[in-house]
């Protein structure tokens, strides 16, 4: 399917498939400013980097190297295309398992900071699970106060990461064939940090030369990530700041409000953010705003961070990762409040053309040009007021303002403990009702979709066409990060939308009253999925191995080293992936070959590189189809659906 334009649509429409972002770029162009969109245009890919084939581990290259079997070219210290591409590709695991592993620390820290009561502002909110995890961690609720079990929880947590021997807590929660293969191939991951270390070294000049070694590595590495430090980011985040639960709230540019001060927060850390959310309440700030001629203070957030806070507060969402520098050409934006990872350096600069103050807030990520205000955990409160004076302060400042008019509702907060919930009540919370719609043929299967938007492609159009693609295949859809917000803005979590799916998926969505894109977080809680995976193949039928659950994951227009890390612990724990955009081994054949084909054998999971959206839900629902195949379910059978009725009938 081509994603191109016909010559009458204007220029932004091969640019994104979003009229409120073409609006912006029409914009930024008129107002001389320059956007990732822009840049694109200018910028080409180099074209021996994207195919992982330029090594520059050390000073004898950088070697541009190629796999080519009759003129083979090495480095100068002889290692082949393959070693290098598969370096490569592990250093990029190595780095999104190190993000999203510190955010993951992060957390912890604040986390013991809040059981010694050294962070006011901050609470234990969600006390059943922090006993349901701390009892996981081998720790004795009985009897002792919350803060009490928070800190003995929050040391062991931190423990993990700089763990040297034994394995990872957390991956007792998968089943226990799976675990079991992680330790024949010696995969199991011993402490976060560690994996991290090692492959960095595996990866440096002179060290592990064969590729299939360091491509299994780096599934170590991953798998640290998925079910370590991500994992512990976002089950600490739910008990620190609340488990998600099913909330209204809005998507897209058009939640900026021309009458109020508006606060963007972005990146992927909502510590921050949760104080500024309550300091917004605040009778003091509100005056305050009054005072400088502004309605109200809104907050709106941008990537994960937004996310973060909409799953637990229904904060709306003004845009994903390449709406950033759009939100602040509407000239609307007092200050935009940025944290950690996918913040553009770019900012600054794009600031100089209109008012709004850019602000970082962590000493690991201080961006030139903005103003630095960093966070303590003693002190958080107060700096998030700080941080709403200044920007209430900028109000006045404003020039001209144009806010496109465009805005979604939607339906989040889907949570592994809120679909439980969903789907099989308070008193029987279970996976049962769902298994047994997907074994009965009303929904096909689950795809996890998740990652960036790239404006190396029309953005959001190859969503977009996934997305539709799939519900009407009665394939229900779990989303994260930016992905969930662009299904989002296609009104994709809107109830309503399970008009779109096929009968099969629209007949459940209606009994329950849930959309079909299900929007289950940032880009950390693709932890969740994994949790979900192991729940849904505790429950029965898909048997002894989350591998055979009819399940498949992707990334359609991705962009971020993360990304790779998330794709990179899915195939490692027996799940298929698509990416789409583009590949980076795509220079050597033996790597791909590896990563396409042969780690299946290994791993029961593997990749695909297909960047045509319809290509892509074609192959995903292969890999769906070929699950049901393994326990039989791939004949249409008599089913029962488990709704609201029936569960108020149980005996419970
Ligand atoms: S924010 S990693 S652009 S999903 Fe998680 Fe979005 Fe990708 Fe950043």
């Amino acid at each position: 399917m081509s994603v191109s334009q016909c010559s009458s649509c204007p220029e932004w429409n091969s640019m994104t498939s979003c009229a409120a972002s073409g609006q912006m770029i029409e914009k930024a162009t008129a107002d001389g400013a320059s956007t990732m969109f822009h840049r694109a245009q200018t910028s080409k890919p180099c074209p021996i980097g994207s195919k992982g084939l330029c090594c520059s581990v050390c000073g004898l290259g950088p070697c541009r190297v190629t796999e080519d079997d009759d003129n083979p070219v090495v480095g100068v210290c002889g290692a082949t295309a393959a070693t290098i591409a598969a370096r490569n590709f592990a250093r990029m695991v190595a780095a999104g398992t190190a993000a999203h592993s510190d955010h993951g620390r992060e957390i912890v820290e604040l986390f013991i900071a809040v059981a010694k009561g050294e962070a006011p502002g901050y609470e234990i909110k969600d006390v059943r699970k922090l006993h349901a995890v701390a009892t996981e961690f081998g720790i004795d609720v009985t009897g002792k106060e919350k803060n009490a079990v928070a800190l003995e929880l929050g040391e062991k947590a931190l423990g993990e990461f700089g763990k040297q021997h034994g394995e990872l807590t957390f991956l007792s929660r998968a089943p226990a064939a799976r675990q079991e293969k992680w330790r024949k191939l010696g995969i199991a991951p011993r402490g976060i940090d560690r994996e991290v270390v090692e492959l960095l070294h595996r990866t440096s000049v002179g060290v592990d030369q064969d590729y299939k070694s360091i491509l299994m590595a780096a599934s170590r590495t991953a798998l640290a990530d998925g079910w370590g430090g991500s994992m512990i980011a976002t089950e600490l985040q739910d008990i620190m700041f609340g488990t998600p639960v099913p909330v209204r709230s809005k998507v897209n540019l058009g939640v900026l409000k021309a009458d109020q001060v508006n606060i963007i927060v972005h990146g992927h850390d909502p510590i921050i953010p949760e104080s500024m959310v309550q300091a917004a309440r605040e009778p003091e700030m509100l005056e305050l705003a009054a005072s400088v001629g502004a309605t109200g203070i809104n907050i709106s957030g941008i990537c994960c961070t937004a996310n973060e806070i909409l799953m637990r507060h229904g904060i709306p969402i003004a845009g994903n990762y390449v709406q950033q520098e759009l939100a602040i050409a509407t000239g609307a934006v007092e200050a935009m409040v940025v944290d950690v990872q996918c913040c553009l350096e770019a900012l600054p600069e794009m600031s100089k053309c209109y008012h709004t103050e850019i602000f970082t807030t962590s000493d690991k990520a201080r961006i030139t040009g903005a103003t630095h205000l960093e966070f303590e955990p003693g002190t958080a409160f107060e700096t998030a007021k700080e941080l709403l004076r200044r920007a209430i302060a900028n109000f006045p400042n404003r020039g001209v303002v144009e806010i496109p008019s465009e805005v979604m509702d939607m339906v989040v907060g889907f949570s592994h403990e809120t679909i439980n919930y969903i789907l099989g009540g308070h008193y029987r919370s279970s996976y049962r009702p769902l298994n047994d719609n997907i074994i009965n043929g009303k929904i096909r299967g689950l795809v996890a979709v998740a990652g960036c938007n790239n404006p190396r492609q029309r953005t959001g159009a190859v969503h977009s066409a996934l997305f539709r693609e799939l519900i009407a295949n009665d394939v229900l859809v779990l989303a994260t990060g930016c992905a969930a917000i662009t299904a989002a803005k296609e009104g994709l979590m809107r109830p309503e939308a399970a008009e779109l799916a096929g009968a099969g998926l629209r007949e459940v969505c209606e009994a329950v009253g849930i959309p079909p894109v299900l929007h289950c977080g940032s880009c950390v809680d693709n932890s969740r999925l994994l949790v979900a995976a192991c729940g849904i193949q505790a429950e029965g039928g898909f048997g002894d191995d989350m591998a055979y659950v009819p399940a498949a994951g992707c990334a359609p227009e991705w962009m971020s080293e993360k990304a790779i890390a998330i794709g990179h612990y899915f195939v490692s724990s027996g799940v298929m992936v698509v990416f789409g955009n583009t590949w980076p081994t795509l220079g050597s054949d033996k790597v791909s070959d590896f990563l396409f084909r042969e780690i299946e054998e290994y791993t029961d999971g593997h990749w695909v590189f297909e960047p045509d959206p319809l290509e892509m839900a074609r192959i995903l629902i292969e890999r769906i189809d070929f699950g049901r195949s393994l326990h039989g379910y791939d004949k249409a059978r008599e089913r029962v659906l488990f709704d609201m009725d029936m569960r108020r009938e149980l005996d419970v």
